[in-house]
C-alpha cells in the first residue's frame, strides 16, 4: 500500500530511481542532500519533491521515495503540499526560519491535520520533524527543539482525535535553515501507536525537559489489510531508560542501549518471531562526525545486510544523545 525505498544520491536531473519498483508510483522524493529546504513539485507534477538539508558539504546524500499502488493526486492546501492515494496520504510543510517557532509550527500542524481531517485520512501513520540549530537557544532563551515541541503539543492538544493517537515519529537536527517535516496518514488501514516498556513515553516526560512534552509514540504498526503481517515503524530511538538519557559520552553504549530498545519494540510487536535482524530500511543520526564511521559498522552489523542503510551528522534534540536510530520493520 505504501513503502519506501532509500538509495545514494548518484543520479543528476532526477531525485527517482530508474527504474522504480514494478507497479509502483511515487508519492514524494526526500532528498537528503547539502543544500537550502525546498519544497515543491517534481517536474512532471506527479510527486512531490522535498529537499532536507541534512548532508555536510562533499558528501552526496541520499534519496527517500515513498511509494503508493495507484497514481496519487498531488497538490497544494495554503502552505501544505500533498500527494494522496487511495488508502494513503503524504503531506509536508516547511517553515522559514524564525526567531521563535512554536505558533508558526502549530499553524502548519493545525493546516496538516485540517487537510487530512477533510479528505479521510484520519489515522496518522508516521511523521519526520527536521528542525535547524536543534539545540540552540530561540529568541527567547528557549532550546528550538522545545520551542518545536509547543507548537506541536498545541496542535495536537487542539485535535479531537489526533490528540488520542500520536504516532511514531523523529525530530532531528539538519544541516541548514528552517524546520520542515512530512507526513503519512491512512483511512482504513489498522493503525496501533505503541510504547516500550524500556521508556516513558515521550508525551509523559516530566517537565525539566521542556514545557510541552514531545508528541509522539515509540513505533506504529500498520496493517494494510486483514491477516497481513504489520509494516512496524520505529520512531527516532536514543539511549534513553525511562526517561533519563544514559551512557552520556560513550558512543559504543548509547549505541548498544538504542539498539537493545529497538529489538524490544520488535520483539513486542511481532511476538519474538521477527528481530533486529527483519530491519528493512534505518536511518542513523550521529552528533560528531568522528562517530559517523563507527554507527555505519555498529548499523551494518546490528541489522544485518539486507537492511537499507542512511547515516547523517546532525544534532539530536538532547544536547547529551550522541546517536539517534530510526527502523522501518516490512
Ligand atoms: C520528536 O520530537 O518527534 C522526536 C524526537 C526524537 C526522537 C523521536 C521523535 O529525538
Amino acid at each position: 500500500m505504501i513503502f519506501s525505498t532509500l538509495e545514494p544520491f548518484t543520479r543528476e536531473g532526477t531525485d527517482l530511481p530508474v527504474p522504480g519498483p514494478a507497479g509502483a508510483f511515487p508519492m514524494a522524493a526526500v532528498a537528503f542532500r547539502n543544500g537550502p529546504a525546498s519544497l515543491g513539485f517534481a517536474p512532471a507534477g506527479d510527486h512531490l519533491a522535498m529537499t532536507v538539508p541534512m548532508a555536510r558539504p562533499g558528501e552526496p546524500g541520499c534519496v527517500e521515495t515513498w511509494w503508493c499502488e495507484e497514481p496519487p493526486e498531488t497538490g497544494r492546501a495554503g502552505d501544505i503540499l500533498y500527494a494522496c492515494g487511495d488508502e494513503v496520504a503524504l503531506c509536508a510543510a516547511v517553515v522559514e526560519h524564525r526567531s521563535v517557532y512554536a505558533p508558526a509550527v502549530e499553524q502548519r500542524y493545525r493546516e496538516v491535520f485540517a487537510f487530512l481531517e477533510a479528505h479521510g485520512y484520519r489515522r496518522l501513520l508516521r511523521v519526520w520533524n527536521f528542525i535547524e540549530t536543534i539545540n540552540a537557544a530561540n529568541a527567547d532563551g528557549l532550546e528550538v527543539y522545545r520551542d518545536f515541541c509547543k507548537g506541536r503539543a498545541d496542535a495536537f492538544a487542539a485535535h479531537p482525535v489526533f490528540s488520542r493517537s500520536m504516532p511514531a515519529a523523529t525530530g532531528i537536527g539538519t544541516t541548514g535553515s528552517g524546520i520542515s517535516f512530512f507526513l503519512l496518514a491512512v483511512k482504513d488501514a489498522e493503525v496501533r501507536h505503541i510504547e516500550n516498556r524500556r521508556q516513558t513515553p515521550a508525551y509523559r516526560y516530566p517537565a525539566r525537559y521542556g514545557p510541552r512534552s514531545p508528541s509522539f509514540a515509540r513505533a506504529t504498526t500498520m496493517t494494510a489489510r486483514p491477516g497481513e503481517a504489520p509494516t512496524l515503524f520505529v520512531s527516532g530511538t536514543a539511549s534513553i531508560l525511562g526517561h533519563e538519557t544514559v551512557f552520556a559520552g560513550d558512543i559504543e553504549k548509547q549505541c548498544a542501549t538504542t539498539a537493545d530498545n529497538i529489538a524490544e519494540l520488535i520483539g513486542n510487536c511481532y511476538g519474538g518471531a521477527k528481530s533486529l535482524t527483519d530491519v528493512d530500511a534505518v536511518k542513523a543520526y550521529v552528533r560528531h562526525a568522528h562517530h559517523v564511521e563507527y554507527v555505519r559498522e555498529f548499523c551494518a552489523s546490528a541489522f544485518g545486510p539486507r537492511a537499507s542503510l542512511a547515516v547523517f551528522n546532525v544534532d539530536i534534540c538532547r544536547g547529551d544523545l550522541l546517536v539517534e536510530i530510526e527502523a522501518i520493520v516490512g
